[in-house]
């Protein structure tokens, strides 16, 4: 079942009736920021966000609008805000009072409300509390576990996307000064499909297009993503193309309202009258993990097109720039129309008119997030999007190109400073040239890879730079189990998350500074930066006092845990962690295009890294923009899956609600999909619900389907009929990650196929 609608259909919402954003989005900011008990205090911080001076909002990797004065927050930025600027309290008197079995017990969201951590705290393996710690203890037990490991790749350093470029920097040289490239991290589990795709055809993980190019842009395409929950700054820079003209198509298997109409909570007029701005002129409702095919038969269609018209492709470009063109187009003329429309599930007249908006815009600007990089075949579906782009010329010109849109405030400046299990080896030879020592070169472990090490013993201590590991991986009983074998796993956190008490042997909570607040070092008051989705590395400077006196910055914890492991031989840990713009100066030396660093980022809005493949320098093997000519998938997962079953097999994806960043819960409500005060639950199309012999309402056991051997289900979860394409379901991450296999990951990247996993359903009384 696929749709395809006019502005006209888009209106109403059975869902939602109203557009996103609007009052509903005001009402809401002001629920969360009265329920963090520091209103007052919350509401001096949000004017600060992501202005000149003031702090990168802690939520998404949106780039910021270059109008100066703008209010530069969202709905969730404020939740995100508030959710850290909270007055509650955890302390030693908590810990106290409850017994790591006990907390065991309760919900994601119950650990995380309990307020901000405020002392480090240390479980010693035989209590059954977690006990004060001084800092000066805690650092021995780290640099003393460090130090009796056999090897430095039995260490596993975690980094989740919302650190710092100075934090990240010095977290990554502590780790490979003491020997490993073990760096798992987020990313793994979120875009790492985009960058290694796009490293492969463009020669940069990056995507290439600035705000600018959004206000250019005479098309733009959103694959697989919900921006009106995830992103929904970008919403404003929707809604500004599209009331200039410029087509904006959708491609969803879920009808996301924020996609259709959205109001800005800025613009008085809409506000006033109740009206918004319809967004996607078009929206297309692909089955799960059918881009890939729907991609190919657009390029089909161009293909076909081509013949009588030679203005279709561009020839000079793809003359210039581009190697493996001929493959490529044998490579789509191999590729027959019905396994296409099988696997998107969309008509050849659909198909036939995303061709057409396509070719019928010069500048066009791709999209994506983790509805295309959560799948088996993520990377060669990345490939596909740059493919399609590049048949036009679409890289490399002004109002068009490739953009990924990344998830955590900071994952690809993380990246950039070298949280990398697989560094590139040139930053590893500049590593080298820059201190006294040689660096490790044998690959890393990634996040699932880590999962196997500390199954199988390779891996026994296991440090978390923020995150929420446990709840985030998948195969959620093999990951606990993995973390519970540890020798020691630490977790430097500003919240309680179930990563704190699903424990090592030994375990650490060491608290810490979070974006909102004052970092003040040796030096004076110190500001980060960070870079988001565009490329643009600013600076960032906390507004709000700390949670508590005895928390630190994660610069200063990274500094101790070095000198506590490897001493200050090689690197003065200390001097770098007094003064945030000696780091900044490490990076200049080291990193490419970072010159002048720290004046730099004085320049209002900060500055651009240059991205060469929107320069078309193609830093790829042969030196051209290349085109992959990968074959579709021989099957999709519910194919591979219904094989092994006789039960009808359903694809689930696991995806956000509204009311949650991650792993963080902020509440039950799921808004512009209709749901209140209940997370488990399932989307499913009226024809499945049939099919099943189930009602709408029905609760049910969700089963993975794999032949493993393990048994892998959750149950009563209650069934939303919901417009999704017939054979799809969806669900909330992470009460689903018990049901996605460890084993099963994207080709060529790693990354947990949490977005098309076989399941089957049985009907269960609650
Ligand atoms: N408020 C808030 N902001 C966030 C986050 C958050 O949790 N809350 N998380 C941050 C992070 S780390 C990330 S990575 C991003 C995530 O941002 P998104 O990628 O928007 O996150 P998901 O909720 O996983 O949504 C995936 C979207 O893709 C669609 N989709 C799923 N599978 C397919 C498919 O096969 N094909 C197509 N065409 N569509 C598909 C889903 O219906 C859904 O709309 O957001 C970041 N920003
Ligand atoms: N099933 C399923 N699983 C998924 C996904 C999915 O779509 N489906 N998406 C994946 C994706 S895209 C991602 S990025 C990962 C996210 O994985 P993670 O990044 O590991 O998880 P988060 O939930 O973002 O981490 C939240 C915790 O970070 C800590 N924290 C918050 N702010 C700070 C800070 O400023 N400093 C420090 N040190 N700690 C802080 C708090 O303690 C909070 O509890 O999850 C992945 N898992
Ligand atoms: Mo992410």
């Amino acid at each position: 079942m696929s749709t395809s609608s006019k502005n006209k259909s888009s209106k109403s919402n059975p869902a939602y009736p109203s557009p996103a954003g609007g009052w509903g989005a005001l009402k809401s900011s002001a629920k969360h920021l009265i329920h963090s008990e520091n209103a007052a205090k919350n509401v001096k911080a949000l004017l600060r966000a992501n202005q000149p001076g003031g702090f990168d909002c802690p939520g998404c990797a949106w780039g910021d609008s270059e109008k100066a004065g703008k209010i530069q927050f969202c709905e969730n930025g404020v939740k995100a805000i508030a959710w850290e600027a909270t007055s509650k309290r955890v302390d030693s008197s908590f810990f106290k009072q409850y017994s790591i079995t006990e907390l065991q017990q309760w919900d994601g969201h119950s650990l995380e409300k309990s307020g901000r951590l405020t002392e480090p705290m240390f479980y010693d393996g035989i209590s059954d509390h977690y006990q004060p710690i001084s800092w000066e203890n805690a650092f021995k037990v780290i640099g003393d576990s460090l130090q009796q490991l056999a090897s430095p790749n039995e260490a596993l350093l975690y980094t989740s996307g919302r650190a710092s470029n100075e934090v990240a920097y010095l977290y990554q040289l502590f780790g490979r000064v003491l020997g490993t490239n073990n760096f798992p991290d987020c990313s793994n589990m979120c875009h790492e499909a985009s960058g290694i795709g796009m490293t492969n055809s463009l020669g940069t993980g990056k995507g290439t297009v600035t705000m600018d190019d959004f206000s250019k842009a005479d098309a733009i395409f959103v694959f697989g993503q919900n921006p009106g929950t995830n992103h929904p700054r970008m919403l404003g820079t929707l809604r500004e193309a599209s009331k200039r003209g410029a087509k904006i198509v959708s491609i969803n298997n879920l009808k996301e309202r924020g996609l259709q109409k959205f109001s800005d909570p800025q613009s008085p007029k809409e506000m006033i009258f109740l009206t918004g701005t319809n967004i996607s002129q078009h929206y297309f409702t692909p089955r799960l993990g059918g881009d890939m095919a729907l991609l190919r038969g657009v390029a089909k269609c161009l293909f076909e097109r081509f013949e009588q018209d030679k203005s279709i492709l561009d020839t000079d470009f793809i003359q210039a720039h581009c190697h493996g063109f001929e493959a490529y187009q044998r490579s789509v003329a191999s590729s027959d129309w019905e396994k296409i429309l099988y696997q998107c599930s969309l008509s050849r007249e659909e198909i036939e008119q995303i061709a057409t908006i396509y070719a019928s815009s010069d500048k066009v600007i791709f999209t994506w997030a983790m509805g295309i990089t959560q799948h088996h075949h993520s990377v060669a579906t990345v490939r596909e999007l740059v493919n399609v782009l590049m048949l036009r010329g679409n890289v490399g010109k002004v109002g068009a190109g490739a953009c990924p849109v990344r998830g955590h405030s900071n994952v690809q400046g993380n990246r950039t400073v070298g949280i990398n299990e697989n560094p590139p080896m040139d930053f590893l030879d500049a590593l080298e040239k820059r201190y006294a020592f040689s660096v490790p070169r044998e690959h890393g472990f990634n996040t699932v890879d880590s999962i196997h090490a500390m199954l199988e013993g390779k891996a026994k201590v296991f440090i978390a730079l923020g995150g929420n590991f446990s709840a985030a991986t998948p195969d959620t009983e093999r990951s606990y189990q993995a973390l519970q074998q540890c020798d020691l796993t630490v977790q430097i956190s500003t919240k309680l998350n179930r990563s704190h008490v699903i424990t090592g042997k030994r375990a650490l909570i060491l608290p810490c500074l979070g974006r909102t607040e004052i970092d003040r070092q040796t030096s004076g008051e110190q500001c980060i930066t960070v870079e988001d989705s565009m490329s643009m590395v600013h600076s960032s400077t906390g507004q709000n006092e700390p949670a508590s006196d005895n928390i630190r910055s994660e610069t200063a914890i990274v500094a101790a845990m070095a000198m506590a492991s490897v001493g200050d031989k090689i690197i003065d840990w200390n001097k770098l962690a007094s003064d945030y713009a000696l780091i900044r100066q490490e990076i200049s030396a080291v990193i490419p295009d970072f010159e002048d660093y720290n004046a730099r980022i004085k320049a209002g809005r900060g500055f651009y890294l240059q991205n060469p493949a929107a320069q078309r320098q193609w830093r790829t093997p042969m030196k051209k923009a290349t085109f992959s000519d990968a074959k579709l998938p021989e099957q999709l997962a519910h194919e591979c899956a219904q094989l092994l079953t006789k039960k009808p097999v359903l694809t689930l994806q696991t995806m956000r609600s509204h009311d949650q960043y991650n792993t963080t819960i902020y509440g039950m409500d799921d808004r512009y999909r209709g749901v209140y005060g209940e997370r488990n639950v399932i989307f499913m199309s009226a024809e499945d619900i049939n099919k099943q012999a189930l009602i709408n309402g029905d609760y049910v056991k969700i089963t993975t389907i794999s032949n493993d051997g393990i048994e892998r289900s959750v149950t009563n979860f209650k069934i939303v009929e919901y417009q999704i394409p017939s054979g799809c379901v969806a669900a909330y991450y992470p009460e689903t990650n018990p049901l996605v296999p460890l084993e099963s990951v994207a080709d060529d990247c790693g990354t947990p196929t949490y977005k098309s996993i076989p399941v089957t359903l049985d009907k269960v009384s609650p």
